[in-house]
């Protein structure tokens, strides 16, 4: 979830991981890896053993066996095995197709390269040791009779889990609000009607704020050429193995193969250079609502790391700097105000660092959020100034009033369905998913208490009148009038689903014209009477500010400001981010990186069978609004002069 990890290694290298595992007799398996391999459960089956008794071995156990520690584990270490307790050496088949691995011997911070075949005919057999070589990664057939029980699971309506036990909460969240189905393509997912239509609502209002500023939407092409992509080498260099091609068509090959766009520069800026020609073409501004391929090897996360996902890419240009640099701010301003208006999530408005910035611009601005329950930062979208590096390149140029040729000033921006990730992130609670009113596909649920004393199809006409009246409101209103379930079980549906507001009517509600309203987010409940139902509209403002309040104390909580390290790890370790003076010089932000990793007490965790290396902090962005800094003052880290605030944290 985190990119500690940057996996910098030449073409043929696969990048391994050792994973030491033992069983209840304490016969150990040392496993390696591929690190994009998504190491499944039933290979053990392969090996005449069950999963359910085998077990990552702890430290004192890697001691026992290999005299080695955590972060130490490689199959040199097998060396130091002289009991034979490691009773298997497994390959990961995957690694068999590259030229050579790469492995940490000593400390992670070491990396050395070896072949396969040196590994297993050199170094294992002076050893005496012989390795097995398995496809790790879980047939499809068998996947699927996991996903069969998976849905029997799905059937048992509550959520197992506490929102404490955060990432298979998040897993069952979406599932039993029905937002996501999953889907036999690895980091692709289906959004279901739940999710597409809070989609729907960012469109809506995204599009009408970005209308205001006359940025009109387009469609370009979702393929590319290779000589498209390489036009602008610099920026692509750094994304290059995200990628997707498509090389084929029926049985034969393409010509030439076809990228699928992993975001539009070089799509839409040759178009660009044709439209430009004089400052009377300026400012031509285009955004376009899309998919987009990033084939990414990150674990992925519904919503927040997806291979496929849907944004709105903003592409402008200026004859001027200045109106430039006026655009990536006021759509910045558009970010903030979709999340905390429609989304209820609060954002810092920040710029990032020469070091996170988009390699390709000037300079990068962005809206990023901290999710509360494990303090990490999430990048909400950015906004890009890109100056004239991308005008020089394509040649959008034109004539400017004293009839000098000029480039273009740029701007591009990006806002994606990771958003609703964050929103589910922050409202959802121990029941489901908590739904903000303003993308609440139905704010409002009614559902009938059917009482003997009570004429059922005289309660359900009141019903009915009560939905009618609330859609004169323009409220998003159902009435679940299915008879084949109890009202317990719907009032668990919706709440899993995040309705805002349920309004039960039973025997004294419709005796009394009342109505018995319950709210999602505090849980309280009262009665109102019917002629107050216009109160409703109201109530739902009321709660999503109250839900943005509550938030932003969440986020605000996980913001500490430290003026030294030790102070600065203690705050990293109890998982918030931290605020501090920085000297804002790019060596001092690597060394800070790579000092937070070995100092973390976020060690190393499986996730999926994947290990992820979490630790260390990175920049999220130098926050808008901060004090200034005095002469004098002094870097956290480094001691020079500190020039900007800038926060520091873990991240999605
Ligand atoms: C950076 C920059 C920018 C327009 C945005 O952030 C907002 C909307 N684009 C996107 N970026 C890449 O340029 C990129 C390029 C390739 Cl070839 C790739 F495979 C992945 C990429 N990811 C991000």
């Amino acid at each position: 979830m985190d990119d500690v990890v940057k996996i910098q290694v030449a073409d043929g290298t696969a990048y391994v991981k050792n994973l030491l595992y033992v069983d209840k007799k304490s016969n150990y398996y040392l496993i390696l890896a591929n690190h994009t391999t998504q190491v499944g459960k039933l290979f053990w089956k392969t090996l005449g053993l069950s999963s359910g008794n085998i077990r990552l071995s702890k430290e004192e156990q890697i001691a026992d066996a290999l005299k080695s520690s955590k972060g130490n584990v490689n199959p040199f270490a097998v060396a130091n095995d002289t009991n034979n307790l490691v009773k298997n050496i497994i390959i990961d088949e995957e690694l068999t197709k590259f030229q050579r691995l790469a492995l940490h011997p000593i400390e992670n911070t070491t990396t050395i390269e070896i072949s396969l075949d040196d590994l297993q005919n050199k170094f294992l057999k002076a050893i005496n040791r012989q390795c097995k070589v398995i496809q790790l990664t879980d047939s499809a057939a068998k996947q699927e009779l996991e996903q069969e029980k998976d849905q029997q699971n799905l059937q048992t309506l509550a959520i197992t889990v506490k929102k404490s036990d955060f990432s298979e909460w998040y897993q069952q969240v979406i599932r039993k609000a029905e937002l996501i189905e999953y889907y036999d393509v690895s980091g692709c997912y289906i959004l279901r009607p739940w999710a597409y239509f809070i989609w729907e609502q960012i469109q809506r209002l995204l599009d009408d704020l970005i209308r205001t500023e006359d940025v009109e939407n387009t469609y370009f092409p979702m393929f590319l050429s290779a000589k498209h992509l390489n036009t602008e080498k610099d920026h692509v260099e750094g994304f290059k193995a995200e990628v997707a091609w498509v090389t084929k068509y029926g049985q034969s090959d393409l010509n030439e193969p076809l990228a699928i766009r992993p975001t539009s520069e070089t799509i839409m800026y040759p178009a660009f250079a044709k439209w430009v020609q004089s400052h009377r073409d300026l400012p031509l501004k285009v955004n376009q609502w899309t998919n987009i391929v990033r084939w990414e090897f990150k674990f992925p996360t519904p919503f927040i790391r997806t291979r496929e996902f849907l944004w709105q890419e903003g592409h402008t240009a200026h004859s001027t700097r200045e109106e430039a640099v006026k655009q990536v701010y006021t759509i910045l301003d558009f970010y903030e105000q979709v999340y905390g208006e429609l989304l209820a999530v609060p954002v810092i408005k920040g710029i990032k660092t020469e070091s996170e910035k988009f390699a390709g611009g000037d300079f990068t601005t962005t809206v990023e959020t901290i999710i509360p329950q494990n303090g990490r930062g999430l990048q909400g979208a950015t906004s890009h100034h890109l100056g004239q590096n991308f005008s020089k390149m394509f040649e959008i140029n034109f004539e400017d009033d004293k009839r000098q040729k000029a480039f273009a000033w740029q701007t591009s921006w990006g806002f994606t369905t990771r958003s609703i990730g964050a929103m589910i992130m922050f409202h959802g609670d121990d029941n489901g998913l908590v739904l903000p009113p303003r993308i609440a596909k139905y704010q409002i649920i009614i559902i009938p208490i059917i009482h003997k004393d009570l004429d059922e199809k005289q309660l359900n006409e009141r019903c009915e009148q009560i939905r009618q009246i609330l859609i004169k409101q323009k409220l998003r209103v159902h009435f679940d009038n299915r008879d084949n379930y109890s009202p317990g079980w719907k009032f668990n549906k919706w709440e899993q689903k995040g309705v805002p507001i349920r309004l039960e009517i039973g025997p004294g509600e419709f005796k009394n014209n009342e109505v018995r309203v319950v709210q999602r987010f505090d849980n309280k409940k009262y009665q109102i009477k019917i002629e107050e139902l216009n109160q409703l509209n109201q109530i739902l403002d009321n709660i999503h500010y109250a839900m943005l309040e509550k938030a932003r104390n969440e986020l605000n909580q996980r913001i500490k400001q430290a003026d030294d390290w030790k102070e600065f790890m203690t705050q990293l370790n109890q998982r918030n981010t931290i605020l501090t003076k920085w000297c804002q010089r790019e060596e001092c932000e690597q060394q800070v990186k790579k000092q937070s990793g070995i100092e973390s007490k976020e060690k190393d965790s499986e996730i999926g069978g994947q290990i992820q290396l979490t630790g260390s902090a990175k920049t999220l962005c130098m926050p808008l609004k901060q004090d200034e800094i005095k002469e004098g003052e002094k870097c956290f880290h480094c001691g020079q002069q500190a020039k900007r605030y800038v926060l520091w944290g873990r991240s999605y």
